[in-house]
């Protein structure tokens, strides 16, 4: 057996996104995400996914080019490999990263979102070529299945007018009926019993009412509200006395660390985070306040399985839960997901996944829930296989673009429906 890298092949490809709206605007009709395929000396090819942005490709294209010549085994070289590479001071300084959802772009948080993708490319490689899965290399499966929620979100029925984008068939969901009617079509496909709402679109009264005509309507179900801290400490106060009663979590109702802190200390309600803890150095304030009781990893921006791994077993440590949050994705990615999930103990809270959302993968067959959960692969490696030609479809998109839709900006999609709008600024209420 011969594990040594002879290729790397980078394709950015543009995906179809519905119109799905967020407190910093809307989904474009096309999101850029990065397929990344590790090929060993044997033939065997591994892939990985992540964030497609210019700024994720820019230092994605370096560490590629160092990768030959070393063995897949190596996960932890890749970080060497990638501390290596010098990030451009202008896509870091003074920006927010990811929307404005994660706080400061720093040059590390790139570094890791961009590493993840090659993590999971080299440990679907490795398991091939040992014949194993990925969730044997990360010591082991202790679920057979993982749990997802349905993610809600306000939507329109189509992107505004004159923008290009594919057709989809969810309709609307703007008001309280519109998301318990999309709520009952993602357990009519998918069959999932716990929901995630993404707030901050409309003012609190009105997602209030949302998530009181979901439990109406699912009683007993574990629902979630995410603002995506779009709301004060004193709205967030309120929103949790109102629906206390029916929700698993709230996530995120405010922004940083100190807001948390202040809702955690003036309320029952556990409060879930992927905004205020995502990265190690974030840990130790956010936990000796006493700020979340939940923290949502994403392994693309911590950096990969097996520092997801790390993350449960700091939070194992101090009695925090842990689950996972999503961003749009595709197959790859949930089966990443899946994998390491399966491999945590002590998951008491369903992941989310933007996937149902997403009509297009790059796989020759799409990842199926029932029953809301996704069956752990015990194929070799991450058990998917890449569509050659639905790549090279959505790479041509990628191709084609004049560079509209090469960088996520829900904030500029927005515009194209409301010329004056600009990313309120936080707490909006
Ligand atoms: O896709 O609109 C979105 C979400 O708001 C996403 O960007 C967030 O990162 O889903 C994420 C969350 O849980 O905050
Ligand atoms: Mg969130």
């Amino acid at each position: 057996m011969n594990l040594t890298v002879t290729d790397v092949r980078l394709t950015p490809i543009l995906v179809a996104d519905p119109p799905l709206l967020n407190t910093q605007g809307v989904h474009q009709p096309y999101t850029p995400r990065l397929i990344v395929e590790v090929v060993t000396a044997d033939g065997i090819t591994g892939v990985g996914e992540t964030y497609g942005d210019t700024k994720y490709l820019e230092l994605a294209r370096p560490i590629a080019a160092r990768l030959p010549g070393r063995p897949v085994s190596d996960l932890n070289g890749l970080f060497t490999v990638a501390d290596e590479v010098a990030v451009d001071a202008s896509r870091v300084s003074g920006r927010v990263d990811v929307g404005g959802l994660r706080g400061v772009q720093t040059a590390d948080k790139l570094r890791l979102s961009v590493v993840s993708g090659f993590e999971v490319a080299c440990l679907d490689a490795l398991g091939q070529s040992l014949g194993l899965p990925v969730h044997a290399l990360l010591g082991g499966k202790v679920r057979d299945t993982v749990e997802y929620s349905a993610y809600l979100f306000y939507k329109w029925a189509r992107h505004p007018e004159g923008v290009p984008g594919e057709p989809d068939d969810w309709g609307a969901a703007l008001d309280p009926a519109g998301v318990v009617e999309q709520a009952r079509r993602f357990t009519e496909r998918y069959g999932f019993t716990s929901y995630k709402l993404k707030g901050g679109v409309f003012p609190p009264q009105e997602e209030i009412a949302a998530v009181r005509a979901l439990a109406e309507a699912f009683p007993g179900r574990p629902l979630r509200l995410d603002p995506n801290g779009a709301w004060s400490v004193e709205t967030s106060l309120k929103v949790a006395a109102e629906l206390g009663d029916v929700l698993e979590y709230l996530e995120d109702p405010a922004l940083g660390t100190p807001a948390m802190a202040e809702v955690a200390a003036r309320t029952g309600v556990p409060l879930a985070t992927n905004m205020c803890v995502t990265t190690f150095a974030e840990i130790e304030e956010a936990f000796t306040r006493g700020a979340v009781q939940v923290v949502l990893s994403d392994h693309h921006y911590w950096g990969g399985l097996r520092n997801t791994q790390h993350l449960a077993a700091v939070c194992r440590t101090f009695g925090v839960g842990v689950s996972m949050h999503s961003n749009t994705h595709l197959g790859i990615s949930l089966a990443a997901m899946t994998h390491v999930a399966s491999t945590v103990p002590g998951l008491h809270h369903a992941c989310d996944s933007h996937y149902p959302w997403q009509s297009e993968d790059v796989l020759t067959e799409r990842i199926a829930f029932h029953g809301g959960k996704v069956a752990v692969s015990d194929a070799p490696g991450l058990g998917v296989r890449l569509d050659s030609d639905r790549l090279a479809a959505l790479h041509r998109r990628w191709l084609e673009d004049d560079g509209t839709y090469r960088d996520r900006d829900d904030t500029a999609a927005m515009r194209a429906a409301d010329p004056a709008w600009t990313a309120p600024a936080v707490p909006r209420w």
